[in-house]
């Protein structure tokens, strides 16, 4: 299937618009209408990038009701549920968090996972969208980092210390979710380990609303996916407790990447509003940390980063986006980066010649497990390539950023807004109005 003609940006952005203002359920944007009727943790980052080009206020209101539901250890919650919506699978009764979990709070009703530390990016372009608006907005960008200012630290501190006892300097996680890239093959071995113990039977929801089963994980991935919450919940969600008896336990090199740049981003943020040195201090030496996690990951054959299985102590190789991980935070070596950017650009990757469009698909395109139209195991995320895009910005690579925005636009330039896109035939997959791909395409068009 070749893709229908493209939009312009005039409409693009307007319908990506009309798509954020659908989503809005007053104080939070629901991830997608029906696959995803809740508040994301990392989808509600970049939905407040998209929205600062819409209203200032607005996106500070997103980040305002996510940091409200952060749990006393300093996580973020993966999810935060609107009251009264029952349409997704697993819901608050099945993690269970209200059952006498010490640092959940009573309302509103979480997850008990967290996902990539992307938010301290989301502040970031509020406080630069705000910039060229009037006084009102940057005063309510100015007033959003003074209150989120000790909520993001300390989810930061709980990142480096809760889930990276060890000062590796790599996030070590508990669920595939908690990447963002739920059965991407990185997690495939350490999954296979998984053993499903006597779990309550439930009745998915996904399926019902993406009918096409070959798009979403399979059932036994959801076994797996519920066996996990099942045993941290047994824990009560207990750091300690979790890091020690959870079957799956890895450390991800891309939330490990992100949380170096978010470190930096934030600490930067805070020495121009004047907040804590202390804070900025721990906030650079954790930046550090993780830089050099990431940096120590690289495969020395590959130059991909890798992944670590924490149980068995085994690199994990397998060639997809998070290979790129060190691009994101820097810290390589010249040489190093010229052979990953290489890397990037090769048939391998994006320089792939059924590619319609030049951006990175979840899993190389070369490899044996490549899945064009299967969620994490092949398709283009545009919101991915909004990753990639800021953080080339942020680096100085106006040329590459330039070249990843023109086609992440290509990819969604019909205006479906879809959660991911088959690379090869361009056709849109999984949900469509998905939230942050309009987000995305706000950011790249106003
Ligand atoms: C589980 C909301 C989320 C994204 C994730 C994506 C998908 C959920 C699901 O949807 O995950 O968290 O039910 O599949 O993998 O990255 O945040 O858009």
């Amino acid at each position: 299937m070749r893709r229908p003609a493209r939009l312009t940006s005039q409409l693009l952005a307007a319908r990506a618009a009309y798509v954020l203002r659908g989503n809005d359920l007053g104080t939070m944007t629901s991830a997608a209408p029906r696959l995803y009727p809740h508040m994301w943790s990392w989808d509600a980052a970049f939905v407040a990038v998209g929205l600062a080009r819409l209203s200032v206020p607005r996106a500070v209101l997103e980040l305002d009701t996510l940091l409200g539901a952060q749990w006393g250890n300093g996580m973020v919650p993966h999810i935060v549920f609107a009251p009264g919506e029952s349409g997704y699978f697993p819901g608050p009764e099945r993690w269970g968090c209200h059952l006498g979990v010490p640092h959940a709070p009573p309302f509103p009703a979480t997850s008990g996972i967290c996902q990539p530390p992307v938010h301290a990016v989301a502040v970031q372009r509020i406080v630069e969208a705000a910039r060229r608006q009037g006084r009102s907005d940057r005063e309510a960008a100015g007033d959003l980092l003074d209150r989120a200012w000790r909520p993001l630290v300390a989810w930061h501190r709980w990142l480096a210390t809760a889930r990276d006892p060890q000062e590796r300097g790599r996030v070590v996680l508990h669920h595939g979710w908690e990447s963002g890239m739920d059965n991407s093959p990185r997690w495939d071995e350490p999954y296979a380990r998984v053993v499903v113990g006597d779990l309550p039977p439930y009745e998915r929801r996904d399926t019902r609303v993406v009918t096409d089963a070959s798009m979403r994980p399979s059932d036994r991935e959801y076994d797996r996916y519920l066996w996990l919450i099942e045993e941290m919940r047994r824990v009560r969600y207990d750091d300690r407790l979790v890091h020690e008896t959870v079957s799956f336990a890895v450390e991800d090199v891309l939330v490990s990447a992100l949380l170096a740049v978010a470190c930096d981003v934030l600490a930067d943020l805070g020495e121009e509003r004047q907040q804590s040195a202390a804070d900025v201090a721990d906030l650079r030496s954790w930046a550090q940390r993780f830089r050099r996690g990431v940096v120590e990951s690289v495969d020395p054959v590959t130059g991909l980063a890798r992944d670590r299985d924490v149980r068995t102590g085994r690199w994990l190789a397998t060639p997809t986006v998070a290979g790129f991980a060190p691009l994101l935070c820097g810290g390589l070596s010249r040489a190093d980066e010229a052979r990953l950017l290489a890397v990037l650009d090769s048939e391998q990757w994006c320089g792939h010649p059924g590619l319609l469009a030049q951006v990175p698909p979840s899993t190389s395109p070369a490899a044996p497990g490549f899945r064009p139209r299967e969620y994490w195991r092949g398709p283009q995320w545009p919101v991915v390539a909004w990753l990639f895009h800021w953080a080339f910005a942020r680096r100085g690579w106006a040329e590459r950023a330039a070249v990843l925005r023109e086609e992440g636009l290509r990819l969604v330039g019909a205006g479906d807004f879809a959660e991911y896109y088959d690379p090869l035939s361009g056709e849109p997959l999984g949900s469509m109005q998905q939230s942050w791909t309009a987000a995305a395409v706000l950011d790249w068009l106003c």
